[in-house]
C-alpha cells in the first residue's frame, strides 16, 4: 500500500479528531522511527514524551513480553503477585506514602481532582459541594468533561458544556493572583503543570513553584503537580518540579511511566490524602494491572540506569544552544528546559510552522506544531550528542528551504 491508501483508509474508518502530519509510521527503534517506504526519521516528538527511553526500548519490551505470557489482567477484584511490587517500587522512587494506580494521563488527572475535594471534606472541612481548585489559564490536563471544564482553549471546551463547576481560572506565572484567589477558605487545591506544555512549552519565572507551593501550604491547600508530560526525566530533573525543590502534595504521572509501550499513569501522594478514598470510592478496570506493573517498574528502572534526566539536562543546553545560532527570520524565541523545548515561528511569505514540520520530515525529523505557529521539539531522552548534532543539521537545512 502506499502512504496515501493508508491515510485514505484512516480518513474513511476512522474519526476526525486529529489532523496529523502526513507521515504512516510503520516501525520505531531508539530514537528513530520508519514510514511504510522505509523512510528513517528522527523522532522530535516522542509520542508527547511517552517515549522517554526511546521507542521499543528492550528491557521494557522483555518486561512487557514476559509477563504477557503469565498474567495480564485480575481486576482489583483480587490481588495479584505484581501490584504489591510495583507500588513499593514506586512510592519509594519518588517518596510517597502510596499511589493510586490507573491508565491515561486523564483520569490520573481526575482522580487528583477526586482526591483533592475528598480531602477538602474529609480533612480541611470544607463544607459538601463547596471545594475550589485553582487551576492556571491555557492549562492541559487532557480530554475528560470535567478537564476540559478547566481549560481556557475553546478547542478544548467548545461545544462540550455544561461544565463540571468548582475551577478557579488564574494566569500561569502570577502569584499575585494566586496570592488573591487563595484567601478564599473554600480553595482545597492548586492543579498547575510545572511547565505548561500543550501551550507551547511555557517555562515559569524562576522561583514561581516555590513560591506557589509555599503559599499553598500557608493556606492549607493541596499543591498537586500534573508531571504527565514534564516528569519521567523529561526537564533534566526526574521531575520538573525538582528543579525548584517542591515537593507536591499530590504527584500526577503518565505517559513515559510505560515507556510508550502501554498507557499506565498514576497517582501519588501520602496516608492523609490518599486515605481519605475508602474501598469502593474509586477505581478502574485496567489501573495497576499486572502488565503495566512490570512495564512501568521497567519503564523507572531505565530512567534511573541510563541517568536519563543528566542526558536531557546536557543535551537540551547544546539543542537550545545550537538552535538559537540558526540564521532564520522564521525564528522568533527558543524556549525549553532539558529536552522539552519549543521554538515560536515568524510565518514568513505565507509559510508557517506546518510548513517548517513538513520541510523537516522531507529532511528526516519528524515534530509538530501546537496552537499554529510553536514548535516543540522532544526527542527520546536516550538521543546521544551525534546523533542530536546530526538532527540539528538536518533541521538547519529545512529552515535553509524558507530563506
Ligand atoms: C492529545 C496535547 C501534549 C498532558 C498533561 C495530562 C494529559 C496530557 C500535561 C492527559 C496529554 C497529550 C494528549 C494528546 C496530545 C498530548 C498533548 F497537545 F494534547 F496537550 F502532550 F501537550 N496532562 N497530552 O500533556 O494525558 O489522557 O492523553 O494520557 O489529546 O492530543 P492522556
Amino acid at each position: 500500500m502506499t502512504q496515501q491508501e493508508y491515510i485514505a483508509r484512516e480518513d474513511k474508518f476512522g474519526a476526525h479528531n486529529y489532523h496529523p502530519m502526513p507521515v504512516v509510521l510503520d516501525k520505531g527503534l531508539g530514537v528513530h522511527v520508519w514510514d511504510t517506504d522505509g523512510k528513517k526519521y528522527f523522532d522530535f516528538l516522542s509520542a508527547y514524551s511517552a517515549v522517554n527511553q526511546g521507542h521499543c526500548h528492550p528491557k521494557i519490551i522483555a518486561a512487557l513480553t514476559e509477563q504477557a505470557q503469565k498474567l495480564t489482567l485480575t481486576s482489583r477484584a483480587f490481588y495479584n503477585s505484581s501490584l504489591g511490587e510495583y507500588e513499593q517500587f514506586i512510592t519509594e522512587f519518588f517518596g510517597y506514602d502510596k499511589v493510586l494506580p490507573m491508565n491515561s494521563g486523564a483520569e490520573a488527572d481526575e482522580t487528583a481532582l477526586k482526591l483533592c475535594r475528598k480531602w477538602a471534606y474529609k480533612v480541611k472541612g470544607i463544607a459538601q459541594d463547596q471545594a475550589k481548585i485553582i487551576v492556571a489559564e491555557d492549562n492541559f490536563h487532557g480530554r475528560t468533561i470535567s478537564i476540559i471544564s478547566m481549560s481556557t482553549d475553546p478547542d478544548s471546551y467548545g461545544d462540550y458544556g455544561p461544565f463540571t463547576p468548582g475551577f478557579v481560572k488564574i494566569p500561569y506565572n502570577n502569584i499575585e493572583a494566586l496570592e488573591n484567589e487563595l484567601k478564599d477558605p473554600n480553595v482545597a487545591g492548586f492543579l498547575v503543570e510545572p511547565i505548561q506544555g500543550e501551550a507551547g512549552v511555557f517555562v515559569p519565572d524562576e522561583g514561581y513553584l516555590k513560591k506557589a507551593y509555599d503559599l499553598c501550604k500557608a493556606n492549607n491547600v493541596l499543591f498537586i503537580a500534573d508531571e504527565v508530560q514534564t516528569g519521567i526525566a523529561r526537564t533534566g530533573k526526574l521531575l520538573a518540579v525538582d528543579w525548584e525543590d517542591v515537593k507536591p502534595d499530590i504527584l500526577i504521572l503518565g505517559k513515559a511511566l510505560s515507556g510508550g509501550v502501554l498507557p499506565v499513569s498514576a497517582v501519588l501522594a501520602n496516608n492523609e490524602i490518599m486515605l481519605t478514598i475508602k474501598p469502593g470510592e474509586h477505581g478502574s478496570t485496567f489501573g495497576g494491572n499486572p502488565l503495566a506493573a512490570k512495564v512501568a517498574i521497567a519503564a523507572l528502572t531505565v530512567i534511573k540506569e541510563e541517568k536519563l534526566a543528566d542526558n536531557a539536562l546536557k543535551l537540551g543546553e547544546i539543542f537550545r544552544t545550537e538552535m538559537r545560532a540558526i540564521k532564520s527570520d522564521m525564528i522568533e524565541l527558543v524556549r525549553g528546559k532539558g529536552l522539552l523545548n519549543a521554538v515560536i515561528i515568524k510565518p514568513k511569505n505565507g509559510k508557517e510552522a506546518w510548513d517548517v514540520c513538513v520541510e523537516m520530515s522531507k529532511h528526516g525529523v519528524l515534530a509538530k506544531p501546537t496552537h499554529g505557529h510553536i514548535i516543540r521539539f522532544a526527542p527520546p531522552l536516550v538521543i546521544n550528542e551525534e546523533q542530536l548534532m546530526e538532527a540539528i543539521g538536518r533541521i538547519k537545512e529545512a529552515f535553509k528551504a524558507f530563506e
